[in-house]
């Protein structure tokens, strides 16, 4: 810790936040210095949870005078270590998870306004509490919090028809790196009164300061949903089809998420009360629903989506979920990925974004790259496929060493990232950079582009104390 009395500023903090709002223990600090994936571990004095905004800058002005850097966490679900410390023992973890108000819903304007720390799966109960829907969703969403969310900008299955958090947020309450609270709770569609401010805090992975409070757009209640499991035999089989149920169905498309066979095995192997969809082994499979707000007629469109891609070839078995119950056994097996990899054994996970018109080509040329390091790997690539947004993930043979696990990843990373940036897309596509891609920015980003990022850091955050070693 930068300051000479780390007690003195502990006993501070908890004058400022309650017994209730500090951590010192360290089997109770546990579950916040470590990331879920267990690839991170972190040290810190003290976990301050502060109640309130007031209270929240409050602790960032006392860091502040005690040059002591914050890393500021919500639900901890993150993919990229950005929530987690060093091991220096020098930063405090700054936990959102008491900022727990939902402050208002207006269901007129069509916004709510929700503390950082509202878990998202909260957020969207509050949201259908009014009649109203919130869309984000992923595999975390019980766990994960709205302020998270914004500062990774997360994506999820449903980015395709509502895009991801930068959409849907209208306006944020920040605390600054010197301890001001920027309020820019504004519920507008249109203001042009100078530069994106909230544009810089999405994405920004808390280097620039904590997100206290935002406000949310919502959209109409779905009155129906479809879904289907579809198999195929290959990318471009899956892509034809994409475009025919965006030419048929329109806005009604909500999700079109793709994995590979290997990826459906290892959910299959690996978490329980699972069966395969469909019958046989297609190379390739995806998960297509459609939302409307209209109650009938939903069903018939997808059954002549895929009648008209059966006829054309372009897919094999398909099935229609004939109840809730069995959309959502189809979902487990899609939100099932992250933890069968877990289970697997060690796995380098690339978050890539491209032009869908070069997945094909790209899979097949990853394939090759990874086969051409000579490791024994097996590729377990899937997805958000509308978005372009691949998980092409590399798992090496369980118990293999830490230090062959950091030779691989590096190997694998430069094969598949050499290989994104040739086809013009991105190495992170919704997780962020956090520590786990950090290298591999400065890599790839330009000069200009470094430079521009590393002038709104310093204009910011000037004594860098907003999460050090994360993203720049
Ligand atoms: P944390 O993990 O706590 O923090 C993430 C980053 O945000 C850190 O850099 C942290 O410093 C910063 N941060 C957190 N709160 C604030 C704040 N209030 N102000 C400023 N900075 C802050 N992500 C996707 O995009 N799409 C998916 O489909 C998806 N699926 C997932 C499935 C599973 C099973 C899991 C475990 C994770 C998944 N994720 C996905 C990743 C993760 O859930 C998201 O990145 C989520 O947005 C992180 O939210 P969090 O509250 O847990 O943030
Ligand atoms: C998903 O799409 C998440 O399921 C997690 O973004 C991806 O486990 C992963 O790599
Ligand atoms: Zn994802």
């Amino acid at each position: 810790m930068a300051d000479r009395d780390p007690e003195g500023l502990v006993r501070r903090l908890r004058d400022v936040v309650g017994p209730a709002g500090v951590v010192t223990d360290p089997g109770a600090q546990a579950s916040y210095t470590r990331d879920w994936l267990g690839k991170w571990q972190g040290r810190v004095p003290v976990v301050v949870r502060p109640g309130n905004t007031q209270e929240t800058a409050a602790v960032v002005r006392l860091c502040r005078e005690a040059h002591t850097p914050i890393v500021p966490q919500g639900g901890n679900t993150g993919m990229s270590g950005g929530a987690t410390p060093d091991a220096s023992g020098a930063q405090v973890i700054v936990s959102t998870t008491r900022l727990q108000q939902v402050r208002a819903v207006d269901p007129v304007n069509n916004t709510m306004t929700v503390e950082a720390g509202v878990v998202l799966a909260q957020a969207q109960d509050a949201a259908r509490g009014a009649g109203r829907f919130f869309p984000l969703s992923l595999g975390a969403e019980g766990s994960c919090t709205v302020g998270g969310n914004l500062a990774t900008n997360a994506g999820g299955i449903a980015v395709l028809r509502y895009g991801n958090m930068r959409d849907l947020v209208l306006g944020l309450e920040v605390v600054l790196p010197d301890g001001r609270i920027w309020n820019g709770l504004r519920g507008l569609r249109k203001d042009n009164t100078g530069y994106d401010l909230r544009g810089l805090f999405v994405g920004s992975e808390g280097t620039l300061g904590i997100i206290t409070a935002a406000v949310l757009k919502l959209f109409p209640q779905a009155a129906a949903r479809a879904t289907a499991w579809v198999g195929a035999a290959s990318l471009e089989a899956l892509l034809a089809l994409l475009q025919q149920a965006r030419a048929r169905c329109g806005e009604r498309l909500v999700a079109f998420e793709m994995m590979t066979d290997a990826a459906l095995q290892l959910v299959l192997r690996h978490v329980a009360d699972t069966r395969a969809p469909v019958a046989g082994a297609p190379p390739f499979h995806a998960l297509v629903e459609l939302a409307d707000t209209e109650p009938s007629g939903l069903a018939d469109a997808l059954e002549q989506v895929l009648a008209g891609a059966m006829d054309a070839g372009l897919v094999g078995e398909a099935v229609i979920a004939a109840s809730q119950s069995q959309a959502q056994a189809l979902w487990k097996l899609r939100e099932g990925i992250s933890q069968a990899q877990v289970r697997a054994g060690p796995v380098v996970k690339h978050d890539i974004a491209l032009p869908i018109t070069v997945l094909p080509a790209f899979c097949g040329e990853a394939q090759a790259a990874v086969a051409r390091t000579g490791l024994d790997t097996q590729v377990i690539n899937f997805g958000h496929l509308g978005d372009g947004n691949l998980h092409y993930n590399v798992l090496l043979p369980a118990g293999l060493p830490p230090d062959a696990v950091k030779d691989a990843t590096a190997r694998l990373n430069r094969a598949v990232h050499d290989l994104v940036v040739r086809h013009t897309g991105s190495i992170s596509a919704e997780h962020g950079v956090g520590q786990l891609r950090r290298d591999e920015l400065r890599h790839y980003k330009s000069p200009v582009e470094m430079d521009l990022m590393l002038a709104i850091k310093r204009a910011l955050d000037p004594n860098l104390i907003m999460n050090p070693g994360k993203l720049l």
